[in-house]
């Protein structure tokens, strides 16, 4: 779907929940995306900029926005923020170097006034990876049970065969009904 069309139907069309799936350079965001769409992995490129489509689960509609990773493209997160419901965070589970990058943005949004209301899922991903950190190690260093004042759920997930995607989108779907 175009993003003027996929913008008009937020607009227009039944009740969409507005996501956006943030996260480093390479952390798998844009193949979590199109997994979601089409169930299989898909070839991705960097994004520049962002790519938005929408994802439906049992008559619960999501606008998902997935916005490119780079450094420079993060100060530009913050135009994406207005009437986010959820704020999908996607962890390369195998990058230990840049886990406190990951964990400043994190804090930052969490701190943001339009994201005041948000619940948070954090894609643990490269599950499939050895070396890759377990979704405990994740939490702690995230300090996740220090944040009481948003919503929040860590899942492990595989993007590239999809394991742990539909776990995660259930628990939005379930927050979605419930507010
Ligand atoms: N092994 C493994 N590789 C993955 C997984 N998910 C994504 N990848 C690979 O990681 C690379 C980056 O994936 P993208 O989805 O493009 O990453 P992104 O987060 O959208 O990156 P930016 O658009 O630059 O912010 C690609 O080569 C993917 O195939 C996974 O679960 N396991
Ligand atoms: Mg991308």
């Amino acid at each position: 779907m175009g993003q003027l069309m996929a913008k008009l139907m937020g607009i227009f069309g039944k009740q969409e929940h507005k996501v956006i799936i943030v996260g480093l350079d390479n952390a798998g965001k844009s193949t979590i995306l199109y997994q979601f769409l089409m169930n299989e992995a898909v070839h991705t490129c960097p994004t520049i900029g962002s790519n938005v489509e929408e994802v439906v689960l049992r008559k619960t509609h999501f606008l998902m926005w997935d916005i490119g990773g780079q450094e420079a493209l993060r100060t530009t997160w913050n135009t994406y923020f207005s009437n986010t419901e959820f704020i999908v965070l996607v962890i390369d589970s195998t990058d230990r170097d840049r886990l406190l990058t990951t964990r400043e943005e994190l804090y930052k949004m969490l701190a943001h006034e339009a994201l005041r209301d948000a619940s948070v899922l954090i894609f643990a991903n490269k599950q499939d990876l050895k070396d890759s950190m377990t979704t405990v190690e994740i939490s702690q260093f995230l300090t996740l049970s220090a944040i009481k004042d948003h919503p929040w759920h860590i899942q492990g997930c595989c993007a590239l065969t999809g394991e742990g995607l539909l776990a995660g989108l259930q628990w939005m779907q379930s927050r979605a009904t419930a507010n």
